[in-house]
């Protein structure tokens, strides 16, 4: 992500990405390999497809709150997805220009979960009696950044934690980190050839160590065959809960996009294509599967887990 200019929207922007780049690892390993094999000269020069976040649907949070921030630095609301077995619903947004990531916010359905579930997450939000993002400033980019790695509510027990993983791991996700940076993406059909192919960035990121996610393959394509998205598997980070205790959890992790050219632009001047020539939005089906790059299954096959 390049952003010389420094608007306020630059700067809640690049708030939200320091501190998860300062965590997930594997950020740097692929932005250094990109250089080293001359894909990149530097991370800045990394076109981020979009971010995404994830948030519990109860009174004062879910999309409704958090969707606000980026409404007011001029994203527009786009799709409505739905999750019929994670229980999540998403939209996503698109952002004021082009030279900046689209958003993806999902919301879990509460009150599909158990009422024991249920119960853990109100104990936890019942106190949240306004909304939180209504008290931000938007004309100070640097806290709004900043909003988004303050506590809301009290971390979770160890039992709570596990509780809710055994219903959700979506939730027990979203208890412990709330609205830290679930992903960023890189644009691989920015790359020079042939790197910019998923399958053969997916076989050099394979190469430098990232385990991929493998739910539902490696490569998810869309039914019109021209969004294909891969992604890394999180890694386990030490987490602090309710009482000091320590457990390793999975983390934040990286997603990968090829957005093809639309069927009218298939003919056109590579160097010539811009976003507006390349297939929008996301894909229910590839989505559902990129969710699962934090769940117990994928995140067990990175060497850290029993560490
Ligand atoms: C989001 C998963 C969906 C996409 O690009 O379809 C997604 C998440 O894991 O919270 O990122
Ligand atoms: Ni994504």
């Amino acid at each position: 992500m390049q952003f010389n200019d420094n608007t306020p929207l630059e700067i809640v922007l690049k708030a939200i990405f320091d501190p998860y780049k300062e965590s997930v690892t594997d950020v740097e390993t692929i932005s250094t390999a990109m250089i080293r094999k001359g894909l990149i000269n530097r991370e800045e020069d990394i076109i981020n497809d979009h971010i995404a976040f994830r948030t519990l649907g109860v009174p004062n949070l879910g999309i409704k709150s958090l969707e606000k921030i980026f409404l007011a630095y001029g994203y527009q609301r786009k799709d409505a997805f739905y999750f019929e077995e994670k229980k999540l619903d998403a939209y996503w947004y698109a952002p004021p220009s082009p030279k900046y990531p689209r958003i993806f916010i999902s919301e879990l359905r509460v009150d599909d979960l158990s009422q024991n579930a249920q119960s853990i997450i109100r104990k936890h939000t019942q106190d949240i009696v306004k909304d939180p993002v209504d008290a931000l400033d938007f004309e100070k980019p640097k806290e709004v950044g900043e909003f988004f790695y303050q506590p809301l509510w009290e971390a979770p027990t160890v039992d709570d934690f596990l509780e809710l993983g055994k219903e959700s791991e979506y939730t027990a996700w979203v208890i412990y980190n709330r609205y830290y940076l679930n992903h960023y993406t890189i644009s691989v059909h920015a790359l020079p050839e042939p790197y910019n192919k998923l399958e053969k960035f997916n076989a050099f990121l394979e190469e430098t160590g990232i385990v991929l996610n493998t739910a539902g393959g490696k490569t998810k394509t869309s039914k019109d065959g021209l969004l294909k998205q891969s992604s890394s598997v999180a890694k386990m980070v030490n987490a602090t809960f309710a009482n000091g205790e320590q457990m390793k959890i999975a983390g934040s992790y990286v997603e990968f996009a090829e957005r093809l050219p639309l069927p009218e632009f298939q003919a056109m001047d590579k160097s010539l294509l811009k976003r507006e020539h390349l297939r929008e939005g996301f894909e229910s089906a590839n989505a559902d599967k990129i969710f699962e790059s934090t769940y117990d299954e994928q995140v067990k096959k990175t060497a850290t887990y029993h560490s």
